[in-house]
């Protein structure tokens, strides 16, 4: 008997995620919050390997690979193609010489015979190593042409698919394939990059983040984000088995853990504007309680240098909760 989906998804199983992926559940979410009107330029990674393995697809919407660093930059082709549809169509149907040239960035595909099929979505999306390292170049440029897409990272701290490597993204301390602790290093030695202050800096029109550990939240940012025209920042943080060292069964609770220590601040931005933030709860949950459950920091519990560590760690939480009154 063929396997029957308990539920309907535009991102069918089959793909070879781990047990667990922070981010083929995030990747799920968004493909449905953005519904089946949907293009999808995607960067490789995780999230496209277990997803596309040749002849097969988990996806249900047009979905098109791109290169490592190139996501938004085949985005940028899309979009180029459908206003040229658009204004064909448009010719088309007017039947006259001078048709009015659509010059709005608006997304708009048209059906074989030429005729408008409604407002279509447009996503870039990629992993950290894709967003905050290799593609930020292009990403930039999308952004300054103030384009009509939504980047999605799936931010899950390193560079996961090629075997742990630390990215621009990576937590301080964290142990990865390149920042591994020893005698004279206690993992990583730089500080995450501000990803959401360069999208601000570009004046995109709503920059948010999220976590795998409300996916609610995640659909709704989404949605909201694909209501407004412009250039638009979605970055999730996504928990990785293999590359934070975790249990498949706390995937959710350590992306949680994130939000509520403030190390991870939920934040929502609207045209510059701070409009959300995720509260966390009273009292707060200590990072030490974050960080314990994930391999990649056990070495921060072995002895006073590690427990310096944490604490350092506990101070960049106590400022994220100053900085964007969490509490
Ligand atoms: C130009 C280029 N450099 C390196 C690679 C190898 N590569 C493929 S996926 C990947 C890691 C992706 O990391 P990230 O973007 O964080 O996504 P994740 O796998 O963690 O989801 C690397 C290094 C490549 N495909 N192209
Ligand atoms: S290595 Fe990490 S990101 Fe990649 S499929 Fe496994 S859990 Fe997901
Ligand atoms: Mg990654």
């Amino acid at each position: 008997m063929p396997y029957q989906m308990p539920f309907k998804s535009l991102l069918t199983p089959g793909h070879t995620a781990c047990a667990g992926c922070g981010e083929i559940l995030a990747m799920r979410h968004v493909l449905d919050a953005a519904g089946a009107n949907t293009i999808i330029a995607g960067a490789t990674g995780c999230g496209e390997v277990t997803t596309s393995k040749y002849p097969t697809s988990s996806f249900r919407v047009p979905w098109i690979h791109a290169n490592f660093e190139n996501a938004s930059a085949v985005a940028s082709g899309i979009l180029a193609a459908m206003r040229y549809r658009c204004n064909e169509a448009s010719k088309h149907r007017s039947n006259e010489s001078k048709a009015q040239e659509i010059s709005e960035p608006v997304n708009q595909l048209t059906s074989p015979e030429g005729a408008p099929s409604g407002s279509t979505n447009l996503i870039a999306w990629g992993g950290d190593g894709a967003t905050f390292d290799i593609g930020l170049g292009l990403i930039s440029g999308s952004w300054e042409r103030r384009e009509n897409i939504l980047y999605v990272c799936f931010d899950n701290e390193a560079y996961m698919n090629t075997g742990v490597q630390a990215s621009g993204s990576t937590p301080i301390d964290a142990n990865t394939t390149t920042s591994e602790p020893g005698a004279k290093s206690m993992g990583n030695s730089l500080q995450k990059k501000d990803m959401v202050r360069i999208a601000l800096a570009h004046d995109c029109v709503y920059v948010a983040t999220a976590t795998v550990g409300n996916v609610l939240d995640i659909e709704a940012k989404v949605k909201k984000a694909l209501s407004m025209t412009g250039p638009k920042y979605l970055q999730i943080l996504v928990t990785c088995v293999p590359g934070w060292y975790t249990d498949a069964k706390d995937t959710i609770k350590v992306a949680r853990l994130a939000q509520q220590t403030g190390i991870y601040p939920v934040v929502e931005y609207v045209d510059g504007k701070l409009v959300n933030v995720a509260k966390c709860p009273r009292p707060r949950s200590s990072v030490e309680e974050y960080l314990k459950l994930q391999g990649r920091f056990k070495h921060l519990f072995k002895d006073e240098k590690g427990a310096t560590e944490i604490k350092r760690i506990q101070e960049k939480a106590e400022e994220n909760v100053r900085k964007y009154n969490l509490q």
